[in-house]
């Protein structure tokens, strides 16, 4: 039951409207009896009422009734797409006042704090898959401003696979399990995903997206977001500019290997979620900057792309962003259920300032998500739900259906009215009265799309060539994998014809592996989405020249590299170990922000070769490699002898180098890397050059072996060790 108590959750010191609007709706029954939900205090939750203590349990138990019947009806349909999601709440401040674009109050007033609750998702999968599939992660944000609530409802991606919203089912009914065995769970690697794939050319440019590593993130905390369609901002002289929304993560953007995604699934399918709510638990709370992309109304047509087409992207070096507030998540839900699976996103849900375009997605998405929302939530008072709830007053004259809360008073609940006194009333604009941009529209009603929509490959190409080359070639392993697990030979091939439109090298490469050939003189595909009577000729393709030829911003290569924040550090140590040569490390790693965890052969603590007790955080049985981001191996020789006759240690070791981890060692604990399948590539010397281009780090000075790991771990990963790919872990 309700009852006033503050929430004592997580992080309950976060004070803002929005947790003082969830107050009254969070309970917790430390120190209560506990009660039916008519409040008639429970006597026995042990047994149900019989006829006689063997016999059959009676009708009459209305306790038993009314326990059952509510488990009986806990469940919800989850989401039919993004089912799986974390959330989190937050805050949000701009930088500076943006009123020569728009007059949104909370993109104005730099002194107010906007309470946020953001849900990150993956798509395809079910409530319960992997967070390390390969997908684009939904990045939801509800601001809860002085006007009302603003979604911004984006993905981790910047672009979609379709131009219109017709679409969008037959795109998610491809890509689900398919429907007769439901098969396979959580992944795109499959016939019905690419079939489809392979005759809608407009996604080529998202393929690319979804085949490289922004498709396997290493955490929430460390991906974009981008509210993806063009939006508008409106000012308070009513003067229109489009804006491209971002979400650029404090800590860069940064991936996991494929082999090392597809291990985490089996050793922690909720690895980012963990990741998340640790982070918000330890105080190191995740942060945003807000870009926009601000294009005047007069330069709508500047482009040589369409900026209502959601396939494309306005390069940065064409528009850049900038970066205009920032968003901190500070505390993690009370209820999971009542906040991360209710919160209910639209991107209809708009504040004056901001508006939409005709962009044909965007558009389709105005009705979906409303509709949704009935039927996941169960009627048209979902907003009501305290996640919802905005943390202004709520007066219109909607009323009843199930599960109203709100009691409304007074006899008139239409509009006009006398006996109301008139109210509520209608606002003027300069009251906050929410006016649509008076877009000029005269055309004829026509089902057809622009040919400003058909060049569907130069902003493909313009992805494949930004990246470097290895994230090149995770983009053909990540092909030759998700192709290699289609059973139609025919699908294959025509997925290279489309690929060899992108690159002919990189179509040769996916074409050796499925050994299937490249086509010579590759037509461009027509569009297959096109009307019963339509000719194919009038749906061509078009490439267009792109004045853009490299991003540096596509490539995660230029992410920000210097900080090794929350990073999670593995020290394989046993009983025996240097207490220096563990805990020099371990202070300097964790004043630079990481989070180290001892892993050995046994639980609860090891002793240090001074008879120090340290604890121990995982044994080789509960941690695997895959769940950290570098190894470390002190010294001190019995600790070093136990380490090395342990297998799974020296497979930990083997595969945080083949998955290409920064590794360190203890000079004096070197015969564990001796043991390793790369010890024949161990460099002959550690200096700063070697150590950036290898990621290894082998000295007797602990002190300069901290600060030089330190300098590899900032780097993320040292992806030139792949090319052998010869690591057998
Ligand atoms: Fe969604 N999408 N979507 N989508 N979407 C949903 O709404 C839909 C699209 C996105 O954490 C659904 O409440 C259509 C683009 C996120 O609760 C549904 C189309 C983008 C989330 C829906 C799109 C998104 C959803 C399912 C094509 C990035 C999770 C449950 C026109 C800009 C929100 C729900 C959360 C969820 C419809 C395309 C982002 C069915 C029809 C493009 C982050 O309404």
């Amino acid at each position: 039951m309700i009852d006033n108590k503050e929430s004592e959750g997580s992080n309950a010191n976060q004070e803002n409207e929005k947790t003082a609007n969830l107050a009254p709706h969070t309970t917790d029954s430390t120190g209560e009896f506990m009660t039916t939900n008519t409040g008639l205090r429970v006597n026995d939750d042990q047994n149900s009422l019989k006829a006689g203590d063997r016999g059959a349990t009676l009708l009459e138990d209305f306790i038993l009734r009314e326990k059952i019947t509510h488990f009986d009806h806990e469940r919800i349909p989850e989401r039919v797409v993004h089912a799986r999601g974390s959330g989190a709440h937050g805050v949000f401040k701009v930088y500076e006042p943006m009123s020569a674009v728009t007059k949104a109050g909370f993109l104005n007033d730099t002194s107010i704090e906007t309470p946020v609750f953001v849900r990150f998702s993956t798509v395809a999968g079910s409530k319960g898959s992997t967070d390390l599939a390969r997908d684009v992660r939904g990045f939801a944000v509800k601001f809860y401003t002085q006007e009302g609530n603003f979604d911004l409802v984006g993905n981790n991606m910047p672009v979609f696979f379709i131009q219109d919203a017709i679409k969008f089912p037959d795109l998610v009914h491809a890509v689900k399990p398919e429907p007769d065995n439901e098969m396979p769970q959580a992944a795109s690697a499959h016939d019905t995903f690419w079939d489809f794939i392979s005759l809608m050319p407009e996604s080529a440019h998202m393929i690319m997206w979804l085949m490289s590593d922004r498709a396997i993130p290493r955490s929430y905390r460390m991906m974009e977001g981008f509210g993806v369609h063009t939006f508008r901002f409106i000012n308070e002289e009513g003067v229109s500019h489009f804006v491209k929304f971002h979400w650029k993560p404090l800590l860069g953007v940064h991936s996991v290997a494929w082999d090392e995604a597809q291990k985490i699934s089996g050793k922690d399918p909720d690895f980012h979620r963990r990741d998340l709510w640790d982070a918000i638990e330890s105080g190191n709370f995740p942060e945003w900057e807000l870009g926009v992309q601000i294009v005047p109304e007069e330069d709508e047509f500047k482009f040589d792309f369409d900026l209502l087409d959601p396939t494309k992207i306005i390069p940065e070096e064409l528009v850049p962003v900038q970066r205009i507030g920032k968003m901190t998540l500070n505390r993690n839900p009370d209820n999971f259920f009542a906040e991360t699976e209710q919160v209910a996103y639209h991107l209809g849900h708009i504040v004056p300032g901001i508006d939409f375009t005709n962009d044909p997605l965007l558009q389709g998405r105005l009705f979906s998500y409303t509709d949704t929302q009935l039927l996941r939530l169960g009627g048209p008072n979902f907003q009501e739900i305290p996640i919802n709830r905005p943390i202004v007053r709520v007066d219109n004259n909607q009323r009843d259906g199930h599960m109203r809360q709100t009691i409304n008073r007074g006899k008139s609940s239409y509009n006009p009215n006398t006996l109301g006194g008139g109210f509520p009333a209608q606002a003027k604009a300069s009251e906050g009265g929410f006016t649509s941009y008076p877009e000029r529209i005269d055309a004829k009603k026509i089902r057809a799309r622009s040919k400003s929509f058909f060049d569907h490959f130069s902003q493909a190409k313009l992805f494949f060539d930004s990246q470097s080359d290895p994230e090149k070639n995770h983009i053909v392993d990540a092909l030759s994998f998700e192709l290699g697990k289609v059973k139609t030979v025919e699908i294959r091939q025509r997925m290279v014809g489309i690929l060899s439109l992108i690159d002919k090298g990189l179509a040769a490469e996916v074409a050796f592996a499925l050994r299937v050939h490249v086509p010579q003189d590759p037509e461009l595909p027509i569009n297959h989405s096109i009307p019963a009577d339509g000719d194919p000729a009038d749906y061509d393709s078009v490439m267009q020249e792109s004045v853009v030829t490299i991003s540096d911003a596509l490539s995660m290569v230029n992410t920000p590299k210097d900080s090794i924040q929350t990073r999670k550090i593995a020290f394989l140590a046993a009983d025996g170990v240097d207490e220096k040569s563990i805990t020099t490390v371990r202070d300097a790693l964790v004043s630079a922000g990481a989070v180290v965890e001892i892993i050995s052969t046994r639980h609860n603590y090891i002793m240090t070769e001074s008879d120090t007790k340290l604890p121990v955080d995982h044994t080789f049985l509960t941690a695997a490699s895959v769940l950290y981001d570098a190894v470390y191996v002190p010294g001190g020789t019995n600790s070093v002898a136990s380490i090395e006759a342990e297998a799974d240690a020296v497979h930990f070791l083997n595969e945080a180098f083949k998955h290409c981890k920064p590794i360190a060692s203890d000079l004096s604990a070197i015969q564990v890397l001796e043991a390793t399948y790369f010890s024949k590539k161990l460099p002959a010397d550690y200096d700063d050059a070697t150590i950036l281009k290898e990621g290894l780090v082998v000295l007797d000075d602990v002190d300069q072996l901290a600060d030089k790991f330190i300098l590899a771990i900032s780097q993320h990963r040292f992806w030139e060790r792949e090319k052998p790919r010869k690591i057998p872990a």
